[in-house]
């Protein structure tokens, strides 16, 4: 609950006004900005040697901007996240490569910028447009849930953060499974729809969808500017 002293504050969202109790503080809420990363949205990445629409996934990026701006000048928690694997692949399940070749863009084979989704390659960076600022956490993970295989947990418990304002690409696989990983950890979640991203436009709103159903069962789902409104106190 929010402290007695502490007024509420609500982003409109769906299905129920975000956070459930209004307590939604600088110190308590982070903006979590998912694999922006070349590999998932640039020229040559691994998204792209997939053949999929690369618009698709580069859509989010000024609709993040805009709510990086806003947390940032309101002294919210940010993190980063960067999918990859280590050089030598040592994190790499077999199935997950096998399956990345099928489709062309084998994982640690070499592609256009570097080896694909592996860990100090140009494909694997955060593209510039959405570059970490100073003090910014960057988590790296070996899967798509932020939470398995890293310290996300231990930073958030730590820091005292409760509320996830989650943005990044793609919504249906990485973000959606941070999102439920996070809300089985008691994690109060919010999905930007409109600073997120799939490789299918109706994979992006099957996840919106999904998010909304019982009641909010992963969480709410709001657009940028209403957390530009509720930060503004025009919520
Ligand atoms: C995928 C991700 N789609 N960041 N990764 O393989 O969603």
């Amino acid at each position: 609950m929010a402290p007695a002293t502490t007024a509420t504050r609500f982003v409109k969202a769906d299905p129920y006004p975000w956070p459930y109790d209004g307590d939604l503080r600088p110190e308590n809420t982070a903006l979590m900005v998912i694999d922006m990363q070349t590999d998932f949205c640039g020229v040559g990445g691994y998204v792209d040697t997939m053949g999929y629409d690369l618009s698709l996934t580069r859509a989010p990026i000024a609709p993040i901007q805009a709510v990086l701006r806003v947390m940032r000048a309101g002294g919210f928690h940010v993190i980063h996240t960067r999918e990859g694997h280590r050089p030598d692949l040592s994190d790499l399940p077999a199935n997950k490569r096998w399956r990345s070749r099928r489709i062309g863009a084998g994982i640690g084979d070499p592609g256009p910028r570097g080896r694909i989704l592996v860990r100090g390659e140009p494909g694997w960076e955060i593209i510039p447009d959405l570059a970490p600022g100073p003090g910014e956490t960057v988590i790296d993970k070996p899967g798509k849930g932020s939470f398995c295989a890293t310290d996300l947990e231990l930073i958030l418990r730590t820091r005292g953060i409760r509320n996830l304002v989650l943005t990044g690409i793609t919504t249906d696989v990485c973000v959606h499974t941070t999102m439920r990983e996070a809300n089985d950890r008691g994690f109060e979640c919010l999905l930007l729809e409109d600073c997120a991203g799939a490789t299918d436009h109706g994979n992006h709103l099957a996840a919106i969808k999904m998010v909304t159903m019982q009641g909010g069962v992963f969480g709410a789902v709001a657009r940028s500017t209403a957390v530009v409104d509720a930060l503004a106190g025009r919520a």
